[in-house]
Order: structure tokens, then sequence, then C-alpha cells
């Protein structure tokens, strides 16, 4: 009997200015493994046409598709709803900003191609899992896959896709050690990416799933950490460098996306030894604020020695009461003057900081400028290096408002009256406690904050304005 043959499916990000910034890496991870288990699949990335004429989509025949072939590129134009007809599984990779856009597909299908197999894979089905469930027929799934895609993905392969009516539920926790097919990653594809770390081309990966902390607004705050294995990393790294290579670098960089980057000198060390082996110029990680200060040139100096430039770190919030909310180690205090240190230790060791900061519904004016000064220090503190471009290394900021979205403490906290001056509106619609596809930002799902919304976007407009050119 023929195996059944898989698309896979990303649909547009609607986050980014330039939809090709990152790779989305989950359907990524799963082809590959599909791929290695002799099914034959395709992916078909979705993108918003002509992002810059600012009219926004309003149907799936309003955006453009990439096929891809393994590493050829089949097709790329507007959407041709026929590219269905030649697969027997839609498999959607979803996270939550992309959900408008999943059920512009799963209508389509569903309506015009009833014979398909309909799976929907990804963060959003995670978070959203009920929601998800509840789809009415027209836009429903027939596989919801809410964890590890590897698994049910290859049951169902292998079962041929059985008829478990709509909406059915398979959810599998992998050992990740068990996982070594690294994510496919096409060269004509990664060629379309643009992100640079100190001035050269970078591309992402991470090495591990979960988060050790516990950031009350995260939504997969106190999710166990679960490590790929050092081969598997080590694969993972040797093909992006190759990708680098066939593109005609040989300096080149990379990114660790995952929340667990540099968490200790071992660690550090580990990741810096693979990252010389393979041959990287310079790379980028996350850390935290308390770790540099604790551990400072043990956790900074094998990363700056293999290429470090740039750390990533959510610094949150300068106001101590809201930091204390945020309740990030778990019941452990963490001092907003940690962060200041944590910026000037990262700096002196030749290292910039990319650092990640909100703004609280319950903030006042004295919160609100104890931030904005932690801002206003660390985009003026001077890093001691330059990029490959022989440009000083500068410090970067991102503020937004925070949104307690479903699922996180915050949400729990707030809809049960624990934070002073923030309620939620009565009736929340999708698009405020959810969110908002087409143009990604969350709605304001306040009927009650300390300072008007107003307040907080002015705060937030100055803080991005500080931003550097580049970084
Ligand atoms: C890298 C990253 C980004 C990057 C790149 C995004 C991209 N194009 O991939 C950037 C910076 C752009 C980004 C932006 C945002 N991100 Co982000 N991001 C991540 C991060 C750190 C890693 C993603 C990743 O590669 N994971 C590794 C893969 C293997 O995991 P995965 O995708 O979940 O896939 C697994 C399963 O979900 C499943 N699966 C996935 N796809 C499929 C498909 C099928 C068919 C099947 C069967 C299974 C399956 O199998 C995989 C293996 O288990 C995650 C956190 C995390 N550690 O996952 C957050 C995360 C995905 N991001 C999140 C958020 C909130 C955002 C933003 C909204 C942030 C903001 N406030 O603006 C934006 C929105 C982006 C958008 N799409 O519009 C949330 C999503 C929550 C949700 N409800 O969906 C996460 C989970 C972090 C969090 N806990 O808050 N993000």
């Amino acid at each position: 009997m023929k195996k059944p043959s898989i698309l896979y499916i990303k649909p547009p990000d609607p986050y980014l200015q330039d939809e090709f910034v990152y790779q989305q890496l989950g359907p990524h991870y799963i082809q590959s493994y599909t791929n290695h288990h002799g099914y034959d699949s395709k992916m078909l990335i979705f993108y918003v046409r002509d992002r810059d004429s600012g009219v926004e989509p309003t149907s799936v025949y309003d955006l453009n598709m990439l096929l891809y072939d393994g590493d050829t590129e089949e097709y790329d134009g507007i959407f041709d709803e026929n590219i269905f007809s030649e697969f027997d599984l839609l498999a959607l990779s979803v996270m939550s900003p992309q959900a408008e856009y999943a059920y512009w597909i799963s209508e389509l299908v569903n309506q015009k191609f009833p014979d398909k197999k309909l799976m929907i894979g990804g963060s959003h089905a995670r978070y959203y899992l009920d929601q998800v469930k509840a789809l009415p027929p027209e836009l429903a799934f027939d596989y919801i896959v809410p964890q590890d895609g590897w698994l049910p993905m290859l049951n169902l392969l292998e079962r041929n896709l059985p008829d478990l009516g709509r909406s059915y539920v398979f959810s599998h926790k992998q050992d990740l050690k068990q996982i070594f097919t690294p994510p496919t990653r096409p060269t004509s594809l990664l060629k379309r990416y643009n992100y640079e770390i100190a001035g050269l081309k970078a591309y992402h990966m991470i090495t591990a799933l979960g988060c050790p902390f516990s950031c009350h607004f995260c939504e997969s705050g106190f999710e166990n950490v679960r490590f790929f294995s050092e081969d598997m990393i080590k694969m993972d790294l040797a093909r992006i460098a190759q990708v680098h290579k066939e593109l005609g670098r040989d300096r080149y960089s990379i990114m660790f996306f995952d929340d667990v980057g540099l968490l200790n000198p071992r660690q550090a060390q580990k990741l810096s030894n693979l990252i010389k082996q393979e041959g990287y110029t310079t790379w980028r990680a996350f850390t935290h604020a308390y770790l540099i200060v604790k551990y400072e040139d043990r956790l900074l100096r094998p990363f700056h020695e293999s290429g470090g430039r740039r750390v990533g770190i959510g610094l949150e919030t300068g106001s101590q009461k809201s930091l204390d909310l945020i309740n990030k180690r778990n019941g452990k205090k963490q001092n907003v003057q940690e962060h200041y240190e944590a910026v000037k230790v990262a700096n002196k060791n030749g290292i910039a900081v990319d650092a990640f900061t909100m703004i609280y519904p319950w903030e006042d004016l004295s919160d609100l400028k104890q931030t904005t000064e932690m801002i206003e220090f660390i985009v003026a503190n001077p890093v001691d290096g330059q990029d490959e471009k022989g440009r000083p290394l500068r410090n970067y900021v991102d503020a937004t408002i925070m949104t307690p979205y479903q699922g996180t403490k915050f949400n729990e906290m707030i809809q049960l009256g624990q934070i002073p001056n923030v309620r939620l509106k009565d009736k929340i619609t999708s698009d405020l406690l959810f969110y908002k596809g087409t143009n990604a930002q969350s709605g304001w799902p306040y009927a009650e904050t300390k300072l008007s919304r107003e307040q907080y976007i002015k705060e937030q407009n100055y803080r991005n304005s500080l931003r550097p050119k580049y970084r």
C-alpha cells in the first residue's frame, strides 16, 4: 500500500516587519523525522504579499505561498488551492498569532477537499487546546497535536491516517535524547532569511524545549526543561554551517533561541567548543541577569572567546514592585540592581545586551520612570567591542505592553482580583486575550488599569525610540 504523503504548512508570521527573519522550526523538525521514516512530504510556507502596502490580507487568497520539495523551490507566487489535492495529510504548525490564518486554511480544506486529513500542531494547539477542540465543524481539524509532534505524527501515518472523528487529540511528551533528526534546513529557503549578529548573517537553533523559570506573564512558566542530545546539536550546527558555506559565506553566525542558552560556566564552555568546531565567527544566546552577576567572567569568557557578541536577557522591568510580582525565579528574589550589574559586566566583557522589557497594567508613574531610566542606562552604556563591520557594538532594547494571556498566572491573578487597579473586560473576545492574527498586536483586554492606555503607549514608544539603528 502506498504510504501517505504530507504537506507541512506554515501560516504567515504576522509579528515581524518582514516574514523572512527566522525560520519556523517546528514543522522542519517533524518533517526531518518523517523523511527519515520514508514518508514523502513537501513544505508550504505562506507569507503576506507586499507587506509594505499596509493592506491586511482578509482571506487565504490574499496570501502568497512558497513550495519546497526538499532543497528545491518548486513555486513562489499567489496561493493556488490545487496544491492541497496532491497530499493525503495537511499538517499545520501554528503559533497563536498565526491561528487566524490557520483557520482560513482549515475552512477552505473542509469545504473543498473534505477527503484530506487536517492536522494542527504547535504552541497554539498547546496553550489554546480547549478553543481548538471546540472549533465549529467547518474550521475543525481531524487531529490535534498539542505537545511534541514526532510520535503522534509517525503513529498516525503508520496507521494510514485513521478516521478517529473530528478534533482527535493526540498528546505526547517526547524524550528528546531519542530524537536524532535535526530540522530540515533547505539552503534555498534559508537564503531568504535575513538576520545578523554583530554584522554577520545568522540563523537560529534551539538546544532544549521548556523553561526553568516561572514568569507569571508567560504561558510556558514551569514547563520542564528537556535538552536535545549533544549529537543532535552538533548535527544541526554542522548543517547550518554548511548552508552558510553553500551561500558563499566564510564568516557566519548562529543564535541559540531557547531559554537556557548560557546557564552555567560548564554549559557555556560546552556550547562554545561546539561553536568553534563548526567554524562560527559570532554567536548570540539568551541568559539571565542573576547568572551573569553570579558567574561573571566564568560564564562570559568562554562565550566571548568563541565569538559570543550578544546576549538576550528578559530584564522585564526596572521596577522592583513589578519584578517581584513577575516571580521569575519561583520565589527566589531577583533585584533590579542585578539588571544594571549584569549589563555592566556583559558590556565590560565585550558583549552587547538585547534587553526585553514590558509595561504592566498596575504600573504608576514611578514604576514607569524606573524602567525608562533603566532603559536609558542600557542604551547609553558603552560596549567594549566592535562588530564584524567595525562598528561599535550597541545594546538594544525592546518594550511591549504585557497582556495576561490565557494559561498565565497573571491571567488567574487578575481574574481573582488579586492585583489592585487591574480588571479585565467582562466579555473577552478572541482578539483581546488572544494574539491577534493579522497585525500581531494584542487587543486591550483591560477594563481598568492604573494609568491610561495612552500613557502606557506613549512610554512604550519613547522606550523603543531609544533603540540603536543596528545591532
Ligand atoms: C524562536 C521563537 C520565536 C521567534 C521565531 C518564530 C518562528 N518563526 O519560529 C520570534 C522572535 C519571531 C518569535 C516571535 C513571537 N513569539 Co515566539 N518563540 C520562539 C521560541 C523561543 C522557539 C520556537 C521554536 O523554534 N521551538 C522549537 C520547536 C521544535 O518547538 P515547537 O514549534 O513548539 O514544535 C514542537 C511542537 O509544538 C510540535 N509541533 C510544532 N509544529 C508542528 C506541526 C505538526 C504538524 C505537528 C504534528 C507538531 C508540531 O512538535 C514540535 C516538537 O515537539 C518559542 C518557545 C519555545 N521554546 O518553543 C517561542 C514561542 C513559540 N513564541 C511565543 C510568542 C508568544 C511569540 C510572540 C507572540 C511574542 C510577542 N509577544 O510578540 C511573537 C509572535 C510570532 C508570530 N508567529 O507571529 C509563544 C507562543 C505561545 C502561543 N500561544 O502560541 C512561545 C511558545 C513562547 C512562550 N511561551 O510565550 N518567537
